[in-house]
This record gives C-alpha cells, sequence and structure tokens, in this order.
C-alpha cells in the first residue's frame, strides 16, 4: 500500500470540501462552512495498485491562505478547483499554480484543473472552452468540468492526479537507476522570477485526452476530460 498525499486549492466556495467530501464519503454537503484546514484518508485502487490517499482539503479565504506554503511542500498531487459560476476564481488559480511549482521547484507537477458547479447552468461566468485554453495554457493540465452535487467528475479527477504520480514515481525510479536514489527532482526546475508557466517543456498532446502511460495495461478508462452541459 503507497501513501500518496493530495492537496486541494483554490478560491473560497468553489467547492473545494464539497469536491472532496462527494469523492471521500459519497456525500454532498449543501452548506457552506469555510474550511480551515481538513485531512481526510481513502484507500483506493489505481491501475491494479493499493493506494492510500490524504487529502488535504485547504481554505479558500484569504486569512487562512497562509498555510498554503506548507501544504504543497508536503503535496505531491494537486486539484485546482475554480467554479464555473465565478470567473475570478479561475484567474486566483494562475498565482496559485505559479505557487506550486515554484515551492515544487518543478514545472511538472502532477496536477488537474477542475471547473466545479457545471451543473448551474444559468450562473455560468466561466465556458468549458475557457478551461480548456487554461489548461493548454497550463501544459495541457488534464482539466474535467465536474459538479460535487451531482458527483460528476469527481471520481475522474481525483483518480487523474493520484495516476499521475503513480506515472512520476514509475519515471523516477525506472530513471534514476544509476543515480544516487535522488528522491522526487524534477526534470525541468521552474525558475521562482520565471513567470511562464508554459513555456516549460513537455508533451504535445491534446488537452482533452492527455495519455496517462500508467493506464495504458486499463484501456478501458474513458476519454472524458471535461463534460460540456
Ligand atoms: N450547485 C452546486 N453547488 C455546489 C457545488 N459544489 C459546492 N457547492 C456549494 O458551494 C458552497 C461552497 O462549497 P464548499 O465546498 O464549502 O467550498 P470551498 O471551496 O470548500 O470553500 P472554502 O472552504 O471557504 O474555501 C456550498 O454551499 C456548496 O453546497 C456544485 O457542484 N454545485
Ligand atoms: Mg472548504
Amino acid at each position: 500500500m503507497r501513501d500518496y498525499k493530495l492537496v486541494v486549492l483554490g478560491a473560497g466556495g468553489v467547492g473545494k470540501s464539497s469536491l472532496t467530501v462527494q469523492f471521500v464519503q459519497g456525500v454532498y454537503i449543501e452548506s457552506y462552512d469555510p474550511t480551515i484546514e481538513d485531512s481526510y484518508t481513502k484507500e483506493i485502487e489505481v491501475d491494479g495498485r493499493a493506494c492510500n490517499l490524504e487529502i488535504l482539503d485547504t481554505a479558500g479565504v484569504a486569512q487562512f491562505t497562509a498555510m498554503r506554503e506548507l501544504y504543497i511542500k508536503s503535496g505531491q498531487g494537486f486539484i485546482l478547483v475554480y467554479s464555473v459560476t465565478d470567473k475570478s476564481s479561475l484567474e486566483e488559480l494562475m498565482a496559485i499554480r505559479e505557487q506550486v511549482m515554484r515551492i515544487k521547484e518543478s514545472s511538472n507537477v502532477p496536477m488537474v484543473l477542475v471547473g466545479n458547479k457545471c451543473d448551474l447552468t444559468n450562473e455560468r461566468e466561466v465556458t468549458p472552452e475557457d478551461g480548456i485554453e487554461v489548461s493548454k495554457k497550463w501544459n495541457r493540465t488534464p482539466f474535467y468540468e465536474a459538479s460535487a452535487m451531482y458527483k460528476m467528475n469527481v471520481e475522474d479527477a481525483f483518480i487523474d492526479v493520484v495516476r499521475q504520480i503513480i506515472r512520476k514515481e514509475v519515471q523516477v525510479s525506472s530513471s534514476g537507476t544509476q543515480g544516487s536514489g535522488s528522491h522526487q527532482k524534477e526534470d525541468v526546475p521552474a525558475p521562482a522570477s520565471s513567470r511562464k508557466p508554459s513555456e516549460s517543456r513537455k508533451k504535445p498532446t491534446p488537452v482533452a485526452a492527455k495519455p496517462t502511460p500508467a493506464a495504458d495495461a486499463k484501456k478501458k478508462k474513458k476519454k472524458r476530460r471535461c463534460v460540456i452541459l
């Protein structure tokens, strides 16, 4: 059983807790109770591997975000959430992603972009195309539109990020055989000063179908990356 630490990040009220609780417990929280910090664990199997997930549900509201740096340091995979009903919540993710890359000293960090509340069609401020565009700018970070309320794409998004972590582990262990047990040092460090998230490197894969080599064995995984309602 491997332990993986996931961190859920995003602006206040976008649905980080609702998505997390929906994923972990299969229930939807209707009420809004701003989070300070919550931690959950869940055991799942991903591509035949038993995984013990620790999921850190972080605060979106400004007065608690000082802790973010510590969470990011300890996390291996990141779920970056905005609400499709709040354009500024997507804009806030730009700085959050920069912060993740700076702290992890890498532009290749397991991550998914999630546009939550896609059930609220009448309140939409962000189109699926807007999300796809951001995903492209972010080196084709897998993008999902989701609804915590209707449990749409919730599991897919969390599992995607776990798969990315596993894939990285496999890469590190297969390429690091001659090295001295390097832990998780990445290929391309993201300079703290550089503000160009997309210039880094990476595979030219279509946004709607980022390949997940770890999942290749399990071809049955559906290709759906975002839901367009
Ligand atoms: N319609 C709809 N409402 C949602 C969805 N997800 C969350 N909400 C509602 O949005 C409100 C905020 O959700 P939370 O999950 O508490 O948001 P959060 O991102 O954890 O907020 P902070 O902890 O303050 O950062 C709650 O009233 C939820 O019920 C969704 O998919 N659809
Ligand atoms: Mg919360």
